[in-house]
């Protein structure tokens, strides 16, 4: 067992989150992580409130274990969506792209863990004071909207400026990775890309297996033009997105253009044209099974790798 800080703070078995991904992380995939033992978390992307409720009344009917949802601050429906929180008594909030600062005291009055998903370590000093319970520190290997720190540099300096727990995300995949980010003074890790090779994700299986044949490079990233810069797999789609980059055209057209491709990817499964956001973590996932297994797999495969560290000291 690692039991760590995360643990206690969540009511959770495994120091393990499962970040909350617009499309992919669904009713299906939340239930399965938080029956393994880690933290399921629901995407809610820019979906409508009722779809959000939905979900929530679902995973309520999945599992009894703690789970949560994540919600990322330029969606349009935000108010609703913390409203939804509340009324449900969602256990867990986590927020992306923004600061939440201000919804957290009304989370926090409804008896709701705050966990937001922090770039910096100036965001997370802020969000401690907001009263925050913890923080994903999420490095630029991450997938999706990132920040510019790695996870190495990153995770260490937000330990060293916060008390509250600090989850590493971005990057990893595998035991090892949990075992560096508790060296790192981490009390538990965030994955995304790995668990959309969950076998109850319902991920479409040509994003999957893109995923699964990916190497060390097959991620880049796009959109520092209008400062939301993603992280996706080299497809078309983003060969095409940096090349409207560099000919000027306005944000708005930019923006237009990304519309709608991260659900053509996920949904559809059109690997051309869709947005396959993915992190270069991608690159060390090699197969498709059942969340169970794979929290199972990162835990015991950290705890020997822990034990095993010591063989190195003199
Ligand atoms: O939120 C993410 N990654 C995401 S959200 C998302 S949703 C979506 N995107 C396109 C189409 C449809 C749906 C996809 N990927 N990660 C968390 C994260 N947050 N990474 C970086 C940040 C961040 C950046 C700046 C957090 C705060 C921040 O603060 C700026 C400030 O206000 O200080």
């Amino acid at each position: 067992m690692i039991v760590t800080p995360l643990c206690e703070l969540l009511g959770i078995q495994h120091p393990i989150l499962q970040g909350g991904m617009a499309w992919v992380s669904t009713v299906e995939l939340v239930v399965a992580v938080s029956e393994a033992g880690g933290l399921g978390i629901i995407g809610a992307g820019n979906a409508p409130p009722d779809y959000v409720r939905d979900q929530v009344r679902q995973v309520k009917k999945g599992t009894d274990e703690p789970f949560g949802i994540n919600i990322p601050l330029f969606s349009p429906f935000v108010e609703a969506v913390m409203e939804i929180c509340i009324e449900e008594r969602v256990p867990v909030v986590a927020t992306g792209a923004g600061s939440p600062a201000q919804y957290v005291p009304r989370l926090k009055e409804a008896g709701i863990k705050v966990i937001p998903v922090v770039a910096s370590v100036a965001l997370a000093k802020r969000l401690e004071r907001s009263g925050a319970d913890a923080v994903v520190a999420e490095g630029m290997e991450s997938g999706g909207h990132i920040g510019d720190v790695a996870t190495l540099p990153l995770v260490p300096q937000v330990v060293d400026a916060v008390q509250i727990p600090v989850v590493a995300a971005g990057g990893i995949a595998d035991g090892r990775g949990l075992a560096a980010a508790l060296a790192l003074g981490a009390a538990g890790i965030q994955m995304g890309t790995r668990f959309i090779c969950a076998t109850e994700c319902i991920a479409h299986p040509n994003y999957k297996e893109k995923i699964r044949q990916a190497g060390d490079r097959s991620t880049v990233t796009a959109g520092h033009s209008i400062g939301h810069p993603v992280r996706a797999l080299r497809n078309p789609m983003v060969r095409e997105f940096a090349r409207l980059e560099k000919t000027g055209i306005s944000d708005e057209d930019i923006l237009e253009f990304g519309e709608g491709k991260l659900r053509l990817a996920v949904v559809d499964g059109d690997t051309i044209h869709g947005s396959l956001m993915a992190g270069q973590s991608a690159g060390l996932v090699r197969d498709i099974a059942p969340a169970r297994e794979l929290v199972q797999r990162i835990v015991s495969d950290a705890e020997a790798i822990l034990l095993s560290l010591s063989d190195h000291v003199r």
